[in-house]
């Protein structure tokens, strides 16, 4: 029997970069050993506004992207949550099982309501329920996320728990895996605070479908310091996140990184690491833009996707209205 994995990515703004070395790239290189489902979570991208018309047309992106990106239909189930029910009713069964106390603690929520301030809906304080609905419905042994995710994989464990021990064994408790390096690729033109989707400076962060010019104008325009030497060097945010990603585009080592820009300057990396994220970004383009030649191809992988998920899901959310006595 093959390892279960979950992840979901949100059909919200552009996938960028982090998303890419943080999440998907993980996600394509597990597709033969493990069985994966991969949710694209629309229902978490209306925690914050949204364009209708917008998020439809990202929906079918995202998927675009994660099957440029090499995911495989035929191994992994990529599928809409909105297009199954039982995430929803699983979602509202665990919120009564959640104290506030718990859901007040989510840095996420800290964080993205600050930045909403009075428009903050009860659905984006809730963000986390739904998140473990998502993942216990399919008894999912791993979630690989970014670092930024861990505090909610770890509040499904905590809801899991507390539901098997009222209920007796229910839920298997998932872990999250988080790659070491790529875990939090910083935004360019802000080192310290993570690459994200929803950030509207331009300048922030490189998109799957940047074109050439657009990566050499962000990462030349890439905040660093004043300093000159390129080195793996925490305590240098701005250079440090460039070299990751030159790392984790090029596969090379740290070592050997450092002996190839000795001397040189700032300048010099940056117009190599444009070069390596354009290269390592092409064959996704192209691929990308082959398969929106006819995206009734991605809607059939989709729909194929949700029909495996949901006879998973829907066995799970049986066993859990039944133990609660619901129906
Ligand atoms: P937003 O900032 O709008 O919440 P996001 O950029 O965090 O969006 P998600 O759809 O929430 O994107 O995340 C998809 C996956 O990408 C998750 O596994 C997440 O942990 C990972 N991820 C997101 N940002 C980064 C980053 N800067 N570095 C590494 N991984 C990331
Ligand atoms: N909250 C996640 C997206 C997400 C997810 C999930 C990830 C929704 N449901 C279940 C893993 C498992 C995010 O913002 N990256």
């Amino acid at each position: 029997m093959k390892k279960r994995v979950f992840s979901g990515i949100q059909p919200s703004g552009n996938i960028h970069i982090g998303n890419y070395l943080g999440a998907i790239r993980h996600w394509v290189a597990s597709q033969v050993e493990l069985e994966n489902i991969f949710c694209i979570v629309d229902l978490h991208a209306i925690t914050v506004p949204q364009e209708p018309k917008i998020l439809k047309s990202k929906i079918i992106e995202v998927a675009g992207l994660l099957f440029a990106a090499g995911i495989d239909p035929k191994l992994s189930a990529v599928f809409v949550q909105s297009h199954i029910s039982a995430h929803a009713e699983l979602a509202w069964i665990l919120n009564c099982f959640m104290p506030m106390g718990w859901m007040q603690r989510m840095t996420q929520f800290k964080e993205k309501s600050q930045k909403q301030k009075e428009q903050v809906s009860v659905g984006l304080f809730d963000y986390p329920a739904l998140m473990a609905a998502d993942i216990l419905l399919y008894e999912a042994d791993f979630v690989p996320v970014g670092e930024d995710q861990k505090q909610h994989v770890e509040l499904t464990r905590d809801v899991a728990q507390r539901f098997n021990s009222i209920y007796g064994e229910t839920f298997k408790l998932p872990e999250p895996v988080i790659s070491e390096i790529g875990a939090r690729i910083m935004g360019l033109d802000d080192p310290t605070k993570k690459m994200s989707k929803s950030e509207k400076q331009l300048s922030h962060a490189i998109h799957l479908l940047d074109s050439p010019d657009a990566i050499r104008s962000k990462i030349m325009k890439a905040t660093t310091d004043s300093l000159r030497e390129v080195r793996f060097d925490e305590s240098r945010p701005g250079i440090y996140n460039l070299l990751v990603i030159y790392k984790l585009f090029t596969g090379r080592s740290r070592p050997d990184i450092e002996a190839q820009f000795k001397g040189k300057g700032y300048g010099d990396f940056k117009r190599e690491l444009a070069e390596v994220i354009i290269e390592g970004l092409r064959p996704l383009q192209s691929r990308y833009r082959e398969l929106m030649d006819d995206p009734t191809r991605i809607e059939l992988w989709l729909a194929e996707g949700a029909s495996k998920a949901r006879s998973i899901a829907e066995k799970t959310l049986t066993i859990v209205k039944d133990k609660v006595g619901l129906g």
